[in-house]
């Protein structure tokens, strides 16, 4: 039975949960929705209002990390997204983990800061995010300049965003440096983590994108810093090679 992947076409957790899929070779079909009135949906289905939710054979899986283990169990013949030595797995779980926190938390906060600052490519991406989500963040652009020159918080917080999006892609060039996998020689689900959760900080190549002009465009102080090259390069290669 088909599986159907909801998502929003902005998320990187649900570009996470894709990309599970794909690794896996699995078929499927992708439900795009927006944030807003329309998640009432999403908590009919699930219990919960967020996305990545996959629906396969009766069962509704939510949360990126629940939806990868869930294939992993489903579908042992497929590729493998966990190594089968005890020490690896824990080493690719806890890795996955700790990209979910770092990565999943605050890559999303250096698109905003692009977004924020160009309004052409808020409204490019507009579409994407709703007209709930988009009026507001049109919203918060009109009143960034009030709100720096008065207490300078926002910039401070996006600052730390992004110091900590850097800390993390430094440590996985560092690892790409000595294995050609973030785990071992053997491709994971703590690479298929990693590089769909940069997915806010440079638009990957996927036929799946919600708009595919956007492919390639980035937060450019990021993606394109040339002492991060080895990840995005990675990055670009994985995509070619493992996701569609
Ligand atoms: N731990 C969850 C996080 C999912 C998540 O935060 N999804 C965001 C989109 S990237 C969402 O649905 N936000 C809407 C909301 O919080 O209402 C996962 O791994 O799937």
């Amino acid at each position: 039975m088909t599986i159907v992947l909801h998502r929003f076409p902005l998320s990187h957790f649900s570009e996470k949960a894709r990309a599970a899929l794909d690794f896996k070779g699995l078929e499927y079909r992708i439900e795009e929705h927006k944030p807003g009135p329309e998640q009432l949906a999403i908590y009919r289905l699930s219990g919960q209002r967020k996305l990545p939710v996959i629906e396969h054979d009766g069962a509704v899986v939510a949360d990126s990390t629940e939806i990868a283990l869930y294939l992993e169990r489903t579908f042992p013949e497929r590729r493998r997204l966990l190594p089968d030595d005890p020490e690896q797995r824990r080493e690719v779980l806890a890795l996955e983990a700790r990209l979910d926190d770092t990565l999943g938390k605050y890559a999303p906060f250096c698109l905003l800061r692009r977004g924020l600052r160009e309004e052409h490519y808020l409204d490019a991406l507009g579409a994407a995010m709703g007209p709930f989500a988009h009026a507001g963040l049109g919203a918060l652009a009109a009143v960034l300049p009030l709100a720096e020159a008065r207490i300078g918080a926002v910039e401070r917080w996006l600052d730390a965003a992004e110091r900590a999006v850097r800390t993390t892609l430094a440590e996985l060039c560092a690892r790409l440096e000595g294995s050609a996998y973030l785990v071992g020689d053997a491709p994971s689900l703590a690479d298929v983590a990693a590089v769909a959760l940069a997915y806010p900080l440079k638009f990957p190549p996927s036929k799946h994108l919600f708009k595919p002009e956007l492919a390639g465009t980035s937060v450019r102080s990021i993606a394109e810093d040339p002492a991060l090259a080895r990840f995005f390069d990675f990055r670009d290669r994985f995509y070619r090679d493992h996701l569609q």
